[in-house]
This record gives C-alpha cells, sequence and structure tokens, in this order.
C-alpha cells in the first residue's frame, strides 16, 4: 500500500471526509517518535473539483488522529450507569462479544430483534459503502434505520417517484447557472449537501461576477442570506405553499415548458389549484409579488436552479416541498439544461450499476406505529419503541455504525434511556459517545488519514464530473483494524454462528459472493465499478491523485432515467396524496399563545455531534445559544445573555439565549450536535463545549409523510429559567 514513511516533512496528497465537498488536501507528513503524524494541512489547488478550498474542519483533521480521547482498541463495558468502565479487550475478544450477541439475538427471537442504525459518516467512508452495507444486507432485519430518516429521506423518496431511483437526484449547475434559487439550505456554513460544491464562496463569487443572481428563502438571515442578492423570511415549515404557489403560477400564466420526456403535468397542475401567491404569503410571510416575481424568473432565465436542503427536509411537509422543488426546475425546461439542474456521471456509477436499489416504499412497517419503510429502512423516529415495546420483533440487540442519535435524532434523551434497555449493543465508532456508552463492546475503526479512499456517493452528486483515489496517507498502526475489515470479521463470525438451514443453492451461490466480496480490499471493488463505466481507470487515477477532470455536467436524459417507462412521472403519488394534510395543517395553524417555532443551524466549524473535542475548532466565541428575536426576548422579560427553559411537547432545557434580529420574529434556533455534558458524555470532561441538545426538543411524533422527522418548526414556550435549574 503506498503509505508515506517519511525521514522527513514530505507533501503527500490527501483528501477531507468530512462534509460533501470532499476537498482534494495537500498534507504535510512528518515523522515522529510514534510514526508520521500529519502536520500541515492546505487545500490542494491541483484538484479539478475543490481546486484549493480548505475549511477549518479539513484543518483540523489531525486532531482526530492525534486525539487522545480517541480509542485505538476495542473496548467493552464493565457495569452500568454512573459505574460504568471501559476495559480495552483484543480485537478477537471483541469480535467473538459482538458477533455472539448478534447470532445469540437472531437464533433466539429472529432477524428483526436486531436494529441497526447507520450515521452520517458511513457515506464518507469507502469501507462503510463497500463492505458495511453487506453486513447489514446479511443481517436482514427489518429494524435497519439511519441519518437518512433526519435528513435527506424526502429527496430521496421523491427522485425514486419522479426517476425512478433515490439517488438520481439532479444537482444545481452551480457553475453555469444565471439564478440559484436556495430554499431551507445554507452552504456557506455546510459547505453545500445534495450538491457537492467546493468552495462554495468562490462559486457564488462567480456566479455573481458573471451577471447570476442568488436568492435566499430563510427563517433566519443566514451566512448565505447575507451573501445572497435577495434573502426573504419564510415561516418555518410553510415552505409548501410558497413553492405550491410558484408552481401554480407557471402553469396559470403558460410559462410552463416542460421537456418532452416530462408526464403528470395536468394532474399536477390540478393538484396546485388552490395554492395562490396570496394564500402563500399568509401562511408562510412571503409577499405574493415575490412569490409571482421568483416564478416568473426561473421561467424567464436561461439556466435557473431551484435547490433545497435541510430547511425544507426536516421539516413536516419536506416530501411536497423536494416534489415541488422539482416541479418547478422540470415546468420550467431547467431540469437537464446548462445552468439547470443536471445528473452528474460518475465514473463508478452506483446508480447505474445498481451497486444501491432503486428504492421501494411500504414494503415493510413499523412494529409499533405502522409506520412504512423506504428503501429498506424505517424512520429512525420509530426507533425508541421499537426497543421499549414488548412483544414479537422487539429489537433486545443493538449495532450502531458510525452514529450518534441520542443527539441527532429527536427525543434523544428517551432514546438514551431506550438503549438502557437493550440486551446488547455493539457500536463500531472511534470515539466513546453519548450514544455509544451506552454500548457494552465499542469497535473502532481506523481514521480517514490511514485509508484508501475514493467517495462512491458523492462524485454523484458533484457539480463537474470528476474522480479521484487517494491511498491511505499513513500507515496502519499495529493492532488496528479497519472498518471494512471489521464489517467483513463480524458478517462472517455472525453467520458462523447461525444454523445454515433452507438457503438451498441459491443462497448457497449468493453467500460464496458476499464471502468473495467481503473479502476484498475497497480499492479493488472501486477498480471494478469504474472498469463498468469505463470513464476512468484505477491506474489513470494512481497516476493523478490529485484527481481527474471529466468536465463539466452533460445532459443526459431521458435516456439515464430509471423509470421503466424512460419518462418523468411528475405526478408523485405521495407528495400529492399529501396534500390533503397539508389543507388540514393550513387550516389549524394557528400558533398557541407564547409558542414559537424552533429550527436548527449549524455552523463554519461544527460538524454535526462529533469533533467537539477539537480545540481549534471550538475557541472562540459560544456558538450554542438559542437565538431569539429582540421582540419575542422583551414580551418574554428577558434579555441578551440570560439564560431560559425551552419547553416543548417532549422535553425542556435550560440555555443562554442570544438577542438576533437575524431570525424571524415567532423563531427561535438552536445548533444541533451540541448537549454532550447533559448526556454524561466521556467526551464532555476534556472538551469545554456547553450547550444543549436540539433533539431534546425535537418530537418523534412530528414527521413528514416519508417518515422523514420534522426538526424544523417544533413549537416551544420560552421564558426565563428557574434559579434551581442549571
Ligand atoms: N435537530 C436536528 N437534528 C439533526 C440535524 C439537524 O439539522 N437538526 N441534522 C441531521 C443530519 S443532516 C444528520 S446527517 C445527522 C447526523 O447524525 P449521526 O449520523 O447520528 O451522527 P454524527 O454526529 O454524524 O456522528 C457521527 C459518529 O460517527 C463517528 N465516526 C466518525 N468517523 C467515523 C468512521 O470513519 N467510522 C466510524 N465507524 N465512525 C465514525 C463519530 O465518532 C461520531 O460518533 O443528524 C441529524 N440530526
Ligand atoms: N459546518 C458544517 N457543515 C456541514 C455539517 C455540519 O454539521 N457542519 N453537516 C453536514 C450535513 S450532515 C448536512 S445534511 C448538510 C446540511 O446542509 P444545509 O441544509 O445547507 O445546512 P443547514 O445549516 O442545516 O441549513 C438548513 C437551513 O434551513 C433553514 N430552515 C430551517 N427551517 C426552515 C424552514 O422551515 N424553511 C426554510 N426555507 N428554511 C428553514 C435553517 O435556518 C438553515 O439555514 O451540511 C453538511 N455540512
Ligand atoms: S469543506 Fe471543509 S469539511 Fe468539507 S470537505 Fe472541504 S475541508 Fe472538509
Ligand atoms: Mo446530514
Amino acid at each position: 500500500m503506498a503509505t508515506a514513511a517519511p525521514s522527513e516533512p514530505l507533501t503527500v496528497l490527501g483528501v477531507c471526509n468530512l462534509c460533501e465537498a470532499i476537498c482534494g488536501l495537500r498534507l504535510t507528513v512528518t515523522p515522529g517518535p510514534d510514526g508520521p503524524q500529519v502536520t500541515g494541512v492546505r487545500g490542494n489547488p491541483d484538484d479539478p473539483l475543490s481546486r484549493g478550498h480548505v475549511c477549518p474542519k479539513g484543518v483540523a483533521l489531525p486532531d482526530v488522529q492525534a486525539d487522545p480521547e480517541r480509542l485505538r482498541r476495542p473496548v467493552r463495558r464493565v457495569g452500568r450507569g454512573a459505574d460504568a468502565r471501559w476495559e480495552e479487550i483484543t480485537w478477537d475478544e471483541a469480535l467473538d462479544l459482538a458477533a455472539e450477541a448478534l447470532a445469540g439475538t437472531i437464533r433466539e427471537h429472529g432477524r428483526d430483534a436486531v436494529g441497526v442504525y447507520l450515521g452520517n459518516p458511513n457515506v464518507h467512508s469507502l469501507g462503510s459503502m463497500t463492505h458495511g452495507l453487506r453486513l447489514v444486507r446479511t443481517l436482514r432485519t427489518v429494524n435497519t434505520y439511519s441519518a437518512t430518516s433526519v435528513d435527506q429521506l424526502p429527496a430521496q423518496l421523491v427522485a425514486w417517484q419522479l426517476y425512478g431511483h433515490q439517488l438520481l437526484i439532479p444537482v444545481p449547475d452551480l457553475d453555469r447557472t444565471r439564478l440559484l434559487l436556495v430554499v431551507g439550505a445554507n452552504p456557506m456554513a455546510s459547505n453545500g449537501s445534495l450538491m457537492t460544491a467546493p468552495d462554495f464562496p468562490g462559486r457564488l463569487r462567480e456566479l455573481q461576477a458573471r451577471g447570476g443572481r442568488m436568492v435566499v428563502l430563510d427563517p433566519r438571515r443566514t451566512e448565505t442570506a447575507r451573501v445572497a442578492d435577495e434573502h426573504h423570511f419564510v415561516r418555518p415549515g410553510t415552505d409548501a405553499v410558497v413553492l405550491l404557489a410558484m408552481v401554480r403560477t407557471l402553469l396559470d400564466e403558460g410559462l410552463a415548458r416542460p421537456a418532452a420526456y416530462v408526464d403528470g403535468v395536468e394532474e399536477v397542475r390540478a393538484a396546485v389549484a388552490a395554492y395562490t401567491p396570496e394564500l402563500a404569503e399568509r401562511h408562510s410571510g412571503v409577499p405574493a409579488d415575490v412569490v409571482r416575481r421568483l416564478a416568473r424568473e426561473l421561467a424567464a432565465t436561461d439556466g435557473a436552479a431551484v435547490y433545497g436542503r435541510i430547511g425544507v427536509s426536516t421539516q413536516g411537509f419536506g416530501t411536497v416541498c423536494q416534489w415541488a422543488i422539482q416541479c418547478l426546475n422540470a415546468l420550467t425546461g431547467n431540469l437537464d439544461r446548462e445552468g439547470g439542474t443536471m445528473l452528474p456521471e460518475p465514473a463508478a456509477d452506483i446508480v447505474g450499476q445498481g451497486f444501491v436499489g432503486r428504492g421501494h416504499l411500504g414494503a415493510w412497517r413499523s412494529r409499533v406505529r405502522g409506520l412504512p419503510e423506504f428503501g429498506g429502512e424505517l424512520p429512525v423516529s420509530a426507533l425508541r419503541e421499537e426497543i421499549e415495546t414488548p412483544g414479537e420483533g422487539r429489537v433486545r440487540t443493538l449495532l450502531t455504525v458510525a452514529g450518534n442519535p441520542v443527539l441527532s435524532t429527536p427525543d434523544g434523551a428517551g432514546l438514551a434511556r431506550a438503549l438502557e434497555d437493550l440486551d446488547f449493543m455493539v457500536a463500531v465508532d472511534p470515539y466513546l459517545n453519548e450514544t455509544t456508552r451506552h454500548a457494552d463492546v465499542v469497535l473502532p475503526p481506523t481514521t480517514a488519514l490511514e485509508r484508501d479512499h475514493y467517495d462512491l456517493v458523492f462524485h454523484g452528486l458533484a457539480v463537474r464530473n470528476t474522480a479521484r483515489f487517494t491511498p491511505a496517507v499513513l500507515p496502519k498502526p499495529e493492532g488496528a483494524r479497519h472498518d471494512w475489515e471489521i464489517f467483513r470479521d463480524l458478517t462472517l463470525r455472525t453467520v458462523d454462528r447461525l444454523p445454515r438451514v433452507g438457503r438451498g443453492l441459491k443462497g448457497r451461490l449468493g453467500w460464496l459472493v458476499d464471502v468473495a466480496a467481503l473479502s476484498t480490499e475497497p480499492r479493488h471493488l472501486v477498480a471494478l465499478l469504474l472498469r463498468r463505466t469505463g470513464r476512468t481507470t484505477m491506474r489513470a487515477l494512481l497516476r493523478s491523485p490529485e484527481g481527474v477532470d471529466l468536465g463539466p455536467l452533460r445532459p443526459t436524459l431521458p435516456s439515464r432515467l430509471q423509470t421503466r417507462d424512460k419518462r418523468v412521472h411528475l405526478a408523485s403519488p405521495v407528495a400529492i396524496g399529501d396534500l390533503g394534510r397539508l389543507q388540514d395543517h393550513l387550516a389549524a395553524a394557528a400558533p398557541a399563545d407564547g409558542e414559537l417555532l424552533l429550527i436548527g443551524r449549524r455552523h463554519r466549524s461544527d460538524n454535526n455531534s462529533w469533533m467537539h473535542g477539537s480545540a481549534r475548532l471550538t475557541r472562540g466565541r459560544p456558538r450554542h445559544h438559542l437565538l431569539v428575536h429582540p421582540d419575542d426576548l422583551a414580551a418574554r422579560g428577558l434579555a441578551d445573555g440570560d439564560r431560559a427553559s425551552v419547553t416543548s411537547r417532549v422535553g425542556s432545557v435550560t440555555t443562554e439565549v442570544r438577542a438576533t434580529d437575524e431570525v424571524m420574529p415567532g423563531v427561535v434556533s438552536l445548533p444541533h450536535g451540541y448537549g454532550h455534558r447533559h448526556h454524561g458524555s466521556p467526551q464532555a470532561r476534556a472538551s469545554a463545549v456547553e450547550g444543549v441538545s436540539v433533539n431534546d426538543l425535537t418530537d418523534p411524533e412530528l414527521l413528514d409523510v416519508s417518515g422523514n422527522a420534522a426538526l424544523s418548526g417544533v413549537p416551544v414556550l420560552v421564558g426565563p429559567a428557574s434559579p434551581e435549574a442549571s
């Protein structure tokens, strides 16, 4: 393996896998008594996609490497609660313990008694994609959950209905668009999501320099709103009405010119008929003339793109929003057009090659609440009750991989209590966090710097076609395991402990293929995938570790569609079917007295719920405060800096408030990923990060029709903290 073993500082090309921007890096690697260390991180100007960009988190990558709190060996928990101790054990002991628990649960209670939760970093790890998914498939439990249902599930569901595959998600052709309408996204802080666009700030400057404009709809005047040409506040959870009214305007005014392969326009016309711009204004606060004008501008601009992320996904009408966004792009003729929204052509095509299935809905339902699966996963909002409710199919053993649902899913405090009810919990994670501290055994993989990387997901969502393979920068420490090796061993050891009955010839052959794939290093599987499209080869990528440029996005429809008739089915039954619920919601939507609507936020130097142990990311002005409009503060007898209690249906927290008119009146904001101290995290001992968990307030009962959690727009009451509240 091409790893650096330098005798003096060397420059080695690396990659940042912390967010979807997948920046190429130039790392300084210096020898040391404990082996080579990364002592410098810069952006790589030769990277054809990221062009030298790096952000504070990328610079902090070596902090994870050096972090004394990071686990280097498997650990087993001894004792519970306050008495819990962690004891290092060997890999053999740890894998056997984990496999025995998984297999034992399956033998005694059936497959569905094993639950799986996959967190966000899985999509950023090659080994998780090539080997982790196979482990999950082998376990074959209906109780599979992931961060998808607190994130982009509505976008996947809409892509599946319209384009025939859950990952055929068109991205803005950012480098050529002339009008970008951003709804509920903050790429200046997040660096873009479902739009791999490293250096969003630079790309935006170029957009504006060529005469293009960016318009933002957001309940907060975000970092992105501040550099936009136009920003409008929108009341949380009401975007659906705004977007539907824009669709209606297009159809009403004869501005629609969809491509010939788009079906269902008349059904869409009928579905949106009730949504006038005036209705939109009444519910959202966005002026009716703005709604009309934006629709007209989208239709009139040669190359315009509507883009919506977390704010219009993790809310009560996420699916309707994502659907309306696709309708706007398709009806204005901007779908699959230069400067509009386009489908990247990745060199390793996990969609075209069937590596990830198209998607399916309602193949089974959750046991307690009857929520439908999508693409093989149940909504994570149902996980707690599936652990706590007795009966057949109850989750008794849980496997979490690269996740922290106690901080990242609704009513995390409730979930934390439920985790204590489990018979056994296995976690694959380099840290003891608020979730993994409940595990019985934790298996820590090597870090990103110690393993090969190829982005199987994000090249497929990138604003330019490129490919890049990054060999491990640092050698694998002795006694460490890569994540793919952990998945391989866990799968083999679990299956070994299960009776081999009723698998038939087909099943046995399938298992042989699985064993072969599990035993193959990820880089060889990537090479195979590359060969299938022929867009580049592993050899070419190894020769050009900065990445290979495959050119700007190109029109590819209708041939890329995965619908059986190769047509776009614009009239999504799920979205249109949810309009009745939207009507009911609008009819009822008078907030209770004094109620405020809670939204989240991300900061440039935060990384979901982890990396809060990195001093360079956490120093400076604290950023955990509840943002409140000055009028709302005054009405509650509160002042900037005061401690306030925030109460929702599920919980109550006490935190400091910050007065700011960057949130619209009636709206308050807490960042997600905080709350380490309140959840007794071992991490909290080392890191000084204060702040409560927003997900101690969010509500697992509040869902989009897709099953995605409605984390945004949660009704809360805010008042002075009682003196004894800590
Ligand atoms: N209220 C509210 N809640 C939210 C959100 C919000 O905006 N508001 N955002 C949601 C979104 S978009 C997401 S994606 C989720 C994220 O939620 P999760 O995916 O549940 O959690 P993360 O905070 O990403 O935690 C990642 C964990 O993976 C571990 N990890 C890091 N690298 C690796 C690795 O290479 N291998 C392994 N095995 N583990 C690794 C880290 O140590 C950490 O413990 O949170 C969601 N929750
Ligand atoms: N620095 C940093 N970057 C990250 C992450 C991180 O934790 N930190 N996480 C990564 C992950 S996992 C993801 S999924 C992406 C997310 O990427 P983004 O979606 O760009 O990130 P957010 O900051 O959550 O932006 C959501 C925006 O929606 C707004 N919003 C909330 N409710 C509503 C609403 O009802 N309507 C509208 N119109 N807007 C609303 C919020 O004010 C916020 O500005 O970021 C990724 N990048
Ligand atoms: S934007 Fe920052 S966190 Fe995201 S990939 Fe680039 S360096 Fe890493
Ligand atoms: Mo996410």
